[in-house]
């Protein structure tokens, strides 16, 4: 099984806790490809019809925030752990999520109210809001049918260009339009609702290193967010998602300005990969709450006065891609052998002689690194990293040994183009060493 279907493996683990029946349906859902298996409603379906699942933990892609899937499961009996349907829809029309947090003082960039559908309509908002604008698709994500518009001659081309480019991929050319913000740090709050009303806040994780959309590293808490930004935004989050009768785990997405002012973006309406490292500061176990909350239990044990952060933790995405080019790299793991000691948590599905098929992500195993501050951190990361042997296939291990020697990462100094800047910056360093 892939790592990035680990929430979906640690629920098997509390479900059993917890007496729920439950079943591996891996076997039986059908072929490996994704959209014969995974992404097959009747598929998924039949295969927890056959085992008699109580409940269905979407994990993290496929599924996972597929309103349609999510009534399906509430029609066949099965209990799908997330939000209500109509949440999930909601969320998923980013310029609907946008405009509802607005209302509850949520703070969003300046940008349209509402979907634009004419040039001209488009026009008229950036004369508003001021250029640089960025225009974006309402039923988007990970940045596709998105453009950035310099000045008013750049408008008409990639105004069509980012319509033409949501049509085709998500059957819908609804655009909407924001200020840009030229280099953001991307920064997101963690909340967790039960089915009675009851809010919290679990702090931000800091997901400003990436590349291509794709997250390689992430920390909580940010270096950039004070307590008084935590509490004020995390208290403004909890008092909009209660009024909309948000249940389950939610993020929160906000960029930061350079003078640290938080936007809110987007929410994702699922568990996210970087979730131990809230974890770990926060010592809530995610999704055994997700579990008691489809079950109806009560989110009495986490009183959000009771909510602490404890230390600093920070993942490593261990991917199994070569770390200059990120190719993908498949095949047999020969030797495989995982940190650990104080402080260290590995969640992984990988061993020795298990093969990495090509269908899916390449995330094989998440390295995460507690310690009382960011230095500890960052030390305990390196030791495990250095540690870490995985053998016969490539990983993205040496690429994180390098991240946590920089001086820019450890100065905490980034922002979402810190990994072009830093792949620059190392191809240099290595041709000096030939
Ligand atoms: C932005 C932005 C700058 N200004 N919005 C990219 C994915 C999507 N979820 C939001 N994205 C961005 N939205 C405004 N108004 C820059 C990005 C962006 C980005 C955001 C988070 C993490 C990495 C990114 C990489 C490139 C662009």
């Amino acid at each position: 099984m892939p790592a990035k279907n680990w929430a979906y493996e640690q629920s098997r683990f509390t479900a059993r806790l917890i007496g729920i029946r439950c079943t591996s349906v891996l076997q039986i859902v059908g072929p490996p490809r994704a959209a014969e298996s995974y992404l097959n409603i009747p598929a998924v379906i039949s295969a927890a019809e056959i085992a008699n699942v109580d409940a269905i933990h979407p994990g993290y892609g496929l599924l996972s925030e597929n309103a349609n899937f999510a009534e399906v499961c509430e029609t066949s009996r099965i209990k799908f752990i997330g939000p209500p349907p109509e949440i999930t829809r909601m969320m998923g029309e980013k310029e609907k999520a946008r405009q509802t947090m607005k209302k509850s003082g949520v703070p969003i960039l300046p940008g349209s109210d509402g979907v634009i559908n004419s040039m001209d309509e488009a026009q008229e908002w950036a004369r508003t809001i001021g250029y640089p604008v960025i225009v974006k698709a309402s039923a988007g994500g990970g940045g596709r049918g998105m453009r950035v518009i310099r000045n008013e001659r750049e408008m008409p081309e990639l105004f069509h260009a980012a319509q033409s480019e949501a049509a085709a991929a998500f059957g819908n050319g609804d655009l909407y339009i924001e200020k840009f913000i030229e280099r953001p740090r991307h920064i997101e709050f963690q909340i967790l609702a039960d089915a009675y009303g009851n809010l919290v806040s679990l702090g931000e994780r800091e997901c400003s290193i990436q590349r291509r959309h794709q997250k390689l590293l992430e920390e909580s808490p940010s270096m950039q967010v004070t307590p008084h930004m935590r509490k004020s935004i995390g208290e403004s989050l909890c008092s909009t998602l209660t009024r909309i009768g948000y249940i389950n785990a939610g993020t929160v997405e906000f960029l930061m300005d350079e003078q640290s002012n938080l936007h809110l973006i987007e929410m994702n309406t699922r568990i996210q990969v970087e979730h131990p490292v809230t974890e770990m500061v926060t010592g809530i176990d995610l999704v055994k709450s997700q579990i008691l909350i489809a079950v109806g239990e009560r989110l009495e044990s986490v009183l959000q006065r009771d909510v602490e952060h404890r230390g600093h933790a920070i993942e490593c995405r261990i991917n199994a891609e070569h770390p200059e080019t990120f190719t993908p790299s498949a095949g047999k793991i020969i030797a495989f052998h995982t940190p650990g000691g104080t402080g260290v948590r590995v969640d992984t599905a990988a061993y020795a002689e298990g093969v990495i098929p090509p269908y899916y992500d390449s995330l094989i195993a998440k390295l995460v690194a507690h310690g009382k501050d960011r230095e500890e951190a960052m030390s305990r990361m390196s030791r495990a990293l250095e540690m870490f042997i995985v053998q016969g296939i490539h990983t993205t291990i040496p690429l994180h040994l390098r991240i946590m020697a920089d001086p820019e990462f450890r100065a905490g100094k980034f922002d979402t183009k810190y990994m072009e800047r830093f792949l620059a910056r190392n191809k240099e360093i290595k041709a000096e060493k030939r």
